[in-house]
This record gives C-alpha cells, structure tokens and sequence, in this order.
C-alpha cells in the first residue's frame, strides 16, 4: 500500500489531484485509518507489531504528502509570479506633454527680472471703466490720443482696455507711495491687423513711485531689463515720444541679436515720467475712497511693452497672427520644452 500510495502522489500534478490521494489514504475513512479500525480485531500480541507497522507507513505517506503538496504549492506562486512579472524592460508608452506659449515664456522672462529688482506682481480687468483707461490718465474724451487707440466699446459704456496703463491708476489707488509694480494682460485695439499688429495682444506695464525719481533710474531700469533679456552686451535706445500720461515720454528699443545671427533694434514700448495730472487724478480717486491724498508731489516713471514683439524675434516668428491662430504646426514646436 505504500508504495502505491507513494506512486499516486509522485503522479499527483495538482493540488487538487493530491487532495484526492490524501483523503484516499489517511482521510477520516481512508485506507490507512480503516486498516487502523481493524487493529481491535487482531490477538492483543499481533496488534501491537501491527499497529507499529501502519503507524510507520502512515508517517510516510503523510511525510510524502507533506512535501508533494510543498513542491506544488512552490510551483504555483512561481507560476503566479512569473504570469504577473513586469517586464522593466520594455520601451514605455510616450505620455503626451503641452507645452508653455511662447508669450507665457516671455513673460516668465520678464517676470523673474522684474520681481529680482523688488516688483511686486498685480493683475487687473480686461473690462475696464473710461475712466481709469484715459480720463484718469489724462486723456480727456475730446484729446487726439484716443484715435491712437481705437476702442472696442461695451454696451453698458464700460470699454475692453487699449493698454495695461489702467493698472496704474488701479494700483495707485490701492497702494500707498512708495511702490514698484509690474502688470501683465492682454489689451484691445479695435485696429486692422497686419503681420505686427493683432486687435488683442498683450503688455507688461511697470510702475515706480518714490521720492526724487528721474529719468535716469527708468533709463537703468529699462537697461537693466534688457541685460536680463539679451545678455551683459544688450543695448538700449530711447527716443523722445509723446504720451499724455508721462511727461516726458519715450520710446524705447533694444539692439539684440538673435540665434539666427540676426541682429536689429526691437521697438518694444513707451515709457516715461508720470505726468503731475495723473498723480493729481490718483488722488482724487484716493479721496473719493476715503484715503488719504499721498501721490501729489511725488515723483514716478512708467513703462509699457509688447511682450509678442519679444517672441516674434526670440522664436522666429514672422506674423504676430501667428500666435492666436492655433495652429498646432506652430504652437507644437513649443511641446515640452521649458
Ligand atoms: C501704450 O500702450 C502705452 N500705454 C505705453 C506706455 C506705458 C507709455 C507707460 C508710457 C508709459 P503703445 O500704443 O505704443 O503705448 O503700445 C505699447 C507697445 O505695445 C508697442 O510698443 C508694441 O510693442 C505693442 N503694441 C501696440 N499696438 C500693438 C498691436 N496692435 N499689436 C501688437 N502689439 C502692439
């Protein structure tokens, strides 16, 4: 019988198989336990040499059993392992990745400059009142500057703004002198659009109150700004302008060159010191709020820049249009990269 038992669970391929050879043998009415049953029956000498003999192929048996149902169970967790293995190997799947707008970069850029020199950040409204996009900057309805800037105009009398300049007044009001401050946006201009203008685009304003402020600390500023951008050797050049919210007004370019080796003076905004009337109509609005008049007798400069004139060189892009027509043969040259 041992044998045969011994044979049955060597065959035995499965747990299951080896379940069937163990209750057919030492199950409760198995094989080995019956020829146990029949010991009473035997003479008192024989049962004794009987019952050590069964006792002995039992333990075999079970001890086959025992290390039948160990190899078995080893071969199933290594077959379970092997079936679940990842296979580190192999080539992964591509997770697709956006991509900053090449604005965005720009804007980064002049960020990063602007907050290491200590310029706080501010955002302002798209929708803005008349009042703070020209009165307030002295540019009264029947003044000639406003056909510089054609306006989309709102049903309800309100405006989409031409330029980030109402950040100035918005600030001005909030804050109390001293403060250095720069703007991001987008503005409107209700304007025909060429391969340089769009009627939405953006500006980076920038503005700076104190005490004896001069000309001289915004043209280190805007130089500055331009060494952040194009590197120590970047130059500057400033050229008088008019604008009814500085007195006086300039405009300003940088000559920088680009990867493709060109190099070419960049127009890129106006600027200039604030004009008395604008820190005049700050106060009034100051008051109007219940704050106290801080601004008149101070001294200040101002800023406002294209950032897409920027990119346009920096990225080589020869239309402005370029930017807002998403075409994803453009914008996907920007994927992934930072
Ligand atoms: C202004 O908007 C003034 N607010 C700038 C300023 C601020 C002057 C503070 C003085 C003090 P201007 O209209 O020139 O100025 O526009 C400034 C810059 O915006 C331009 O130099 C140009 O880079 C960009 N820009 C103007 N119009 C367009 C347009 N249609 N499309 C794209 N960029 C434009």
């Amino acid at each position: 019988m041992q044998q045969t038992a011994i044979q049955e669970i060597t065959a035995a391929d499965t747990l299951d198989a080896l379940q069937l050879v163990k209750t057919k043998y030492v199950g409760k009415s198995g094989l080995v336990t019956k020829e146990l049953g029949t010991l009473g029956k035997l003479p008192p000498e024989e049962r004794k040499t009987r019952g050590a003999e069964i006792n002995v192929i039992r333990a075999a048996i079970q001890a086959a059993l025992d290390e039948k149902e160990a190899t078995l169970k080893r071969a199933a967790l290594d077959a379970k392992l092997q079936s679940e293995a990842i296979d580190v190997t192999l080539p992964g799947l591509g997770l697709p990745s956006g991509g900053l707008h090449p604005i965005s970069r720009v804007y980064d850029d002049l960020i990063a400059i602007f907050t290491r020199m200590g310029y706080e950040v501010a955002e302002g409204p798209e929708v803005e009142e008349e009042h703070y996009n020209f009165e307030a900057l002295n540019i009264p309805w029947y003044h000639p500057a406003r056909e510089l800037q054609d306006t989309f105009w709102l049903e309800d009398g309100r405006l989409l703004r031409t330029h980030t300049s109402n950040m100035q007044i918005r600030y001005m009001v909030e804050h109390d002198p001293d403060l250095k401050m720069v703007s991001r946006g987008k503005v409107y201009r209700y304007e025909a659009t060429d391969a340089t203008h769009e009627a939405m685009f953006h500006q980076l304003e920038g503005l700076v109150v104190g005490d004896g402020i001069s000309m001289a600390d915004l043209k280190g500023t805007i130089a500055e700004m331009a060494r952040g951008l194009y590197g120590a050797g970047a130059k500057v050049r400033f050229q008088p302008s008019y604008y009814p919210f500085v007195e006086p007004g300039a405009d300003f370019a940088i000559y920088w060159n680009n990867p493709r080796g060109e190099s070419k003076w960049l127009e890129l905004g106006g600027c200039g010191m604030v004009h008395p009337n604008v820190f005049k109509a700050v106060d009034d609005l100051r008051e109007q709020a219940g704050k106290p008049r801080l601004y008149e007798g101070k001294t200040g400069f101002a800023f406002g820049l294209g950032p897409e004139r920027i990119a346009m060189l920096k990225y080589g892009i020869p239309d402005i249009r370029y930017f807002y027509a998403n075409d994803p043969r453009v914008m996907g040259q920007f994927r992934g990269e930072l």
